[in-house]
């Protein structure tokens, strides 16, 4: 988890979906897999840490839907933390990989990213 600060520090990290993809694709093979997801996740979270105060308020994650945001915040201050969305069943890999073919590509990680920042 070492890495990620960097990536914060660098211009506010990764802004596009694009950049991002980057970020997580570590060999550069055009996919996500399991390993991958696992070591660069919480770009993610910094990336909608839009205000970089180290947690995701409700307005951070628009799309995501209320009652996953309410499991997720384990200790009920209704903000989540780095760990909190570490934990998050909605930040697992599974969920990214939308066909469960064991990895995320540029689509799925696109409509995944879609599914935290737009409203329904
Ligand atoms: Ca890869
Ligand atoms: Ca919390
Ligand atoms: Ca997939």
């Amino acid at each position: 988890m070492t890495i990620i600060p960097e990536y914060h520090k660098q211009q506010g990290g990764p802004q596009t979906t694009e950049q991002l993809f980057a970020v997580f694709d570590s060999d550069g093979n055009g996919q996500i897999d399991r390993s991958e997801w696992q070591i660069r996740k919480m770009a993610i979270f910094y990336m909608r840490d839009r205000n970089n105060d180290t947690v995701l308020s409700r307005d951070e994650v628009p799309g995501l839907n209320a009652t996953r945001f309410a499991e997720a915040d384990l200790n009920h201050d209704g903000v989540l933390s780095g760990y909190e969305f570490n934990q998050a069943s909605f930040s697992q890999f599974d969920r990214a990989d939308a066909n469960s073919d064991g990895v995320v590509t540029r689509e799925e990680f696109r409509a995944y990213l879609e599914t935290l920042s737009t409203p329904s």
